[in-house]
Formats: structure tokens, C-alpha cells, sequence
């Protein structure tokens, strides 16, 4: 299947809602185009002149911007006009991100590891037997890609559950933590109806991979260590699988990866907000929680540079050597639910305190740490909760600086787009949201609607980079049983589903590697299944996609 060729017009393809700002983008040079607005009848409803950018090195191209935010009448159907061609027909209605948002978080039960997709909840389209239903795992032991031999461990875990991480089906804890971290905090901020179960299903599995207390192990190098309480990095295939495997004929043998310090740590991170979620909700669950991130943060504490390996095949390696941000991140969240001065000097100590806040990613998580403290309620000093709450009013001030950037005006400006960027962009979303709730200014919604109408089509492919939404959806993610392109008895993605984005930066696929230097940052991108470094899915990039919509809807 492909989608109608891409118009001049480049616009969020499912609408507006009537009080937001509303913006199009058109491919256009010095002279002011003259745009016109015109409603399902073809009347005119609105007309002007395009405001001129120029030349844009983020899309490669001149454009211009067309602004109609003061049209507020409901109503389907509507298009632009320019110079003869149409744009294609959206909507200005209220509500138009709850489908999105309930979509986004359906995501997360289709990518759900250990238990059959269920025909009653997702449609027999998408319905599948369970992938890997008793997953009881041993240690990888032996030699890496480099050769360096790993002694393995003396026990296996019944890891059984969890969601697959993206298109391939590692279950990584760096990457489970943030994508779980996100969910929740959308929670915390506003509980939505089906969220906790979907995110106890994940928060369960990050427990079951804490090492068993007293686990002692060496490393390749260096003496013999105590690893109890620390987490695994992951479980996943020996050997990477081709396209397409649905999940339940996986012939991988699964394997645990050694503890590293910063998956212990994103395990304590959101085992720690887990107990203060459940509080009252599920009393039994919460104190397990509390207790395996006390446990986790004691021995990230004993063994705080233990770095994953990027040499092992079969799986991504979320290989991270600097785990300050993740310590701060733990910190900062057992500090919210424990009010502990262990915890508290953690936090006032470490250099991310104080620090700028960035949008944060899976290498890079002090952002969801200060996020934390700046809204949920804790001990810290008041004058010290409105500093972290003005820092992530200055950051989305600065986000939207870069609007002015780049031609499509978007809160995101890099000089190459890094693998996943629309992740990034909707991260930077996710903060400027939060300045919203903090200022009431509306210049914060604005930019958290330029975000999202770039993902849904303001983009120089035209593209919606959601599955299901939009004239121009994304079709072909990479994905083992989303894989309809390879295989005509899979489905495609179901609605909802977020693909990675340009990715200007590591171009590592073969679709992508034919395209190196030859498209600007926004164009490196194609609907092929094959392009993992341009068109993957993952738990990390939804959340953020579930996270913006929910807030736009609320
Ligand atoms: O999102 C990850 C990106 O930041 C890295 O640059 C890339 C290469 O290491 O890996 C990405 O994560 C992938 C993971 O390793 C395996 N599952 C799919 C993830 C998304 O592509």
C-alpha cells in the first residue's frame, strides 16, 4: 500500500481544535503566496497573504507560513488554497486528540510480551497468540562480539511479560523505565481510565528482572562483585531474527544480559514513583515497589559504574557511560515518595539540580527527575520547588526560540536529526506542556501544537508520522508482525503508532545508508519497513506521543 503523492500544502491532517493556533506550511520563494480558506462548500471562509521564511536548512527548501489561528467556526471539510492547489480537507472541532490519545496508549497492550493479544480488545486484525508466554531466562555466558568471555550466573529468572521495546522484541529496562516513567507521569498529572493496568503490566516485568539478593558475579575484568538488587539490562534474542517473526515463532534462544548500574537504576526511578501511584490504589504493590527501589538504589550505590556492553548480537545495546543523570533521576523520585535524607542529599548534591533542564531521552533522564520534584509533591524547600518550576518554564522558552529557526516552525532545532527525533520533538512537547500548567500562558499550548501538527503532517514530506491519522499515515513501520509490506496475511500497525522520524544522524539501514548526504535533516525519511533507523516503533516514542495528546486533550 502506498499514500497519495504529498501536496504543496503541508498542514496537521487531522484539524484543529477552534481556540488553538493554526498554521500551515507552503513550499514557496520571495514572493508572498496569497492563500485562501475555503469551507466544505467551497466558500471562502478566509484570505491572505503567506508570510515568507526563506530558506530553511532543516527541510532544504523555501517556504512560507500561512496563519488562519483567528478561524474558530467547527466544521469539516475545510481546505486551503494555493495557486489552484488544494490541501487536503481537516477539521476545526474540539476534542480531536481523545482518539489519538486512547490509540497511543493501545500501542503499549499490541506490544505486550507473555500473553495473548486478545481479538475482544484490538480487533481480530491485530489479534495474535501470546510471543514468548513462559519466559524463565539464564545468564548469557561465554564470548561477546569482541571476544570478551562473561561468566554468566547461576540462576534463571521467570522474566515472562513486559512489553517488546519497538519492532524487534529485546525487553530493554533503559528504555522500560522512561517509556513506563512517561505513562505514569501523565497519570500522576491527570489519572486516565485503563492507564495503571496497562503500566503495572510493565512495572511488573522491570521488577522480575532485579537480581536475587546475595548474587555475586565477575565481571570480565576486575574482582568478584555483589550484584543483588541490581537489574538486568535486558532480555532478548541470542541472535537477531529476520523479517518478518511474529513474536509467538521466535526460535531465539532468550537470554539475561549483565546488571548494569543504569538499568538498577531506572528500575529504582520508577519502582519508586510506582509506590507513590499506587499508594491507596493497590497498597500491596505499592510497598513492593518501595521496597525493590530502596533495594535497587543501595546497589546501584555498590557498583555505580557498571556499563552496558554494546557487543552483544541479537538486541539493541542502550549502552550509556554517563549514569549521573540516572542517579539524579532515582534520587529525585525516591525522594518524592520517601521524603529519605539519603535521597534528599542524592538530589541537592548532584550537578543536574541545578542544571538547564534538555529534553530528556533514554540516555539522558535528569529531566524526568527535576519534572518529579517541580510538580509532585515533596520535602524539598517551596523557593526550591519554584526554581525547578521556572527551569522548565525557561527551557520551553527556549524550545520555542527555535521555533524561529527553521522554517516549519517547530520547537526543535538540531543541526542533524538524531535516530527517533520525532521522540525528541515530542519530549520538548511534554515541557512545554508542563510550562502551560505552570505560567497558564498560551503561548506554551502553541508550541506544544506546533509539535504535534509537524508529527500529523507540517512536515516537508507531508507525512503523518501516525499510523491511522491523516491523509498520508505511516504504513510501513519496522516492525516483526506489523509487516503487512512483507507478508499479506500480517496486519499493518494499528492506529496510534508513532514512527521514529528523520533521522539525519546515524543512518545505520541499508534503505537509509543509499540516502546519506543526500536529504536535508527533515527529509531523511521513508515508509519502508526495512529502514529501522528512519521508521521504527518504540515504547519510548509513544509515551511521549500518549503523554502530548492526553495533554492536548485535557
Ligand atoms: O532509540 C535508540 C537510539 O537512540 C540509538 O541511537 C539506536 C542505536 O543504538 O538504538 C535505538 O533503540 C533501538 C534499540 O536499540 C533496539 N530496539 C529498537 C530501538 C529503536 O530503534
Amino acid at each position: 500500500a502506498a499514500s497519495p503523492a504529498a501536496l504543496p500544502i503541508h498542514l496537521n491532517q487531522i484539524g484543529f481544535e477552534p481556540g488553538d493556533a493554526k498554521i500551515a506550511i507552503v513550499e514557496g520563494g520571495a514572493a508572498p503566496i496569497e492563500w485562501t480558506l475555503v469551507d466544505a462548500r467551497g466558500q471562502t471562509v478566509k484570505r491572505g497573504k503567506a508570510q515568507v521564511y526563506g530558506p530553511d536548512a532543516a527541510s532544504g527548501g523555501e517556504v512560507q507560513r500561512i496563519d488562519f489561528s483567528d478561524v474558530r467556526t467547527p466544521g469539516e471539510g475545510y481546505r486551503l488554497v494555493v495557486n489552484g492547489s488544494r490541501s487536503d480537507p481537516f477539521v476545526i472541532r474540539a476534542g480531536i486528540y481523545a482518539p489519538l490519545a486512547r490509540d497511543a496508549l493501545a500501542f503499549f497492550y499490541h506490544q505486550r510480551a507473555g500473553v495473548p493479544i486478545e481479538a475482544k480488545r484490538v480487533g481480530a486484525k491485530w489479534a495474535r497468540p501470546a510471543g514468548h508466554p513462559k519466559e524463565v531466562a539464564k545468564c548469557f555466558a561465554g564470548r561477546d562480539e569482541r571476544g570478551v568471555e562473561w561468566p554468566g550466573c547461576g540462576y534463571a529468572l521467570d522474566v515472562t511479560g513486559g512489553w517488546y521495546d519497538a519492532g524487534d522484541h529485546g525487553k530493554y529496562v533503559v528504555n522500560g523505565g522512561i517509556a513506563l516513567w512517561t505513562l505514569l507521569n501523565a497519570f500522576e498529572r491527570r489519572p486516565v481510565a485503563g492507564l495503571l493496568d496497562e503500566a503495572k503490566f510493565e512495572m511488573a516485568f522491570l521488577l522480575a528482572m532485579q537480581v536475587p539478593e546475595g548474587t555475586r558475579t565477575r565481571l570480565p575484568t576486575g574482582p568478584e562483585i555483589d550484584v543483588g538488587g541490581m537489574a538486568h539490562q535486558k532480555v532478548a534474542d541470542r541472535n537477531w531474527t529476520k523479517l518478518p517473526m511474529p513474536p509467538q515463532d521466535d526460535p531465539e534462544e532468550r537470554l539475561l544480559y549483565p546488571p548494569t548500574t543504569a538499568a538498577t537504576l531506572n528500575l529504582a526511578a520508577t519502582a519508586a514513583q510506582c509506590a507513590r501511584v499506587w499508594r491507596g490504589v493497590d497498597d500491596a504493590f505499592a510497598a513492593r515497589c518501595r521496597a525493590a527501589a530502596e533495594r535497587a538504589w543501595q546497589a546501584a550505590k555498590r557498583n555505580p559504574q557498571i556499563y552496558a556492553s554494546n557487543s552483544f548480537t541479537g538486541s539493541g545495546g542502550y549502552g550509556d557511560g554517563d549514569v549521573s543523570d540516572e542517579f539524579f533521576w532515582a534520587a529525585a523520585e525516591l525522594f518524592a515518595t520517601t521524603g529519605g535524607a539519603e535521597y534528599r542529599e542524592a538530589v541537592t548534591g548532584s550537578p543536574h539540580f541545578r542544571a538547564d533542564l534538555r529534553e530528556p531521552g533514554w540516555p539522558s533522564t535528569a529531566t524526568l527527575g527535576a519534572i518529579t520534584l517541580a510538580t509532585a509533591r515533596n520535602g524539598l524547600p517551596k523557593v526550591e520547588i519554584d526554581r525547578l518550576r521556572r527551569a522548565i518554564v525557561a527551557a520551553a522558552d527556549r524550545f520555542l526560540a527555535d521555533e524561529k529557526g527553521n522554517g516549519y516552525g517547530i520547537p526543535y532545532v538540531a543541526k542533524d536529526y538524531p535516530w527517533g527525533s520525532n521522540s525528541s520533538l515530542l519530549n520538548r512537547a511534554m515541557l512545554l506542556g508542563l510550562a502551560h500548567d505552570i505560567t497558564g500562558v498560551t503561548r506554551y499550548r502553541a508550541g506544544v501544537v506546533d509539535a504535534i501538527d509537524y508529527v500529523l503532517g507540517r512536515n516537508p514530506l507531508g507525512q503523518s508520522y501516525v499510523s491511522g491519522y491523516g491523509a498520508r499515515p505511516l504504513l510501513n513501520p519496522h516492525h516483526r508482525f506489523w509487516a503487512h509490506s512483507l507478508d499479506a496475511k500480517l496486519p499493518g500497525p494499528p492506529p496510534g503508532v508513532l514512527s521514529g522520524g528523520p533521522n539525519s544522524t546515524s543512518m545505520s539501514d541499508d534503505v537509509a545508508k543509499a540516502m546519506r548526504g543526500k536529504c536535508a535533516p527533515q527529509r531523511c525519511w521513508v515508509d519502508d519497513v526495512h529502514a529501522y533507523s528512519m521508521n521504527e516503533v518504540a515504547i519510548n516514542w509513544n509515551a511521549p506521543l500518549f503523554w502530548v495528546a492526553a495533554w492536548l486533550d485535557s
